[in-house]
């Protein structure tokens, strides 16, 4: 089982998560959460998808919703009962993704 972060651990992810442009990332009850608005319906699915690939391969799960251009996650670690360095992992993963079909229109 992934050990928990402290509080200072997550504030420091925190601040390397939110970018100065986007304060996307936020903890709430033991949970880090965020959320996007894509240009449209299928960018927000080609964002779900790949970030699916992602969490099947390391085998740790958002808590997420789409509706229609937006995408809400909460990511904590079930097994563990609040954020572990698996959740800041998908994250950075989830900023990366977001990043890259932004870039892609
Ligand atoms: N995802 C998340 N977010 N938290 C977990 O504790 C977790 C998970 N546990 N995915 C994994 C699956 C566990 O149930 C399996 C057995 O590895």
């Amino acid at each position: 089982m992934r050990s928990l972060l402290t509080d200072t651990d997550i504030q420091n992810a925190l601040r390397h998560l939110n970018t100065e442009a986007t304060q996307r990332w936020r903890l709430r009850e033991k949970a880090l959460l965020a959320d996007w608005v894509f240009a449209d319906f299928l960018q927000a699915m080609a964002f779900m998808q790949e970030v699916a690939a992602v969490a099947h391969r390391s085998d740790h799960h958002p808590e997420w919703s789409n509706v229609y251009n937006r995408v809400s996650v909460r990511l904590t670690t079930h097994d563990s009962g609040g954020v572990t360095q698996s959740d800041v992992a998908l994250a950075q993963a989830m900023n990366s993704i977001s990043q890259a079909l932004a870039l892609h229109g």
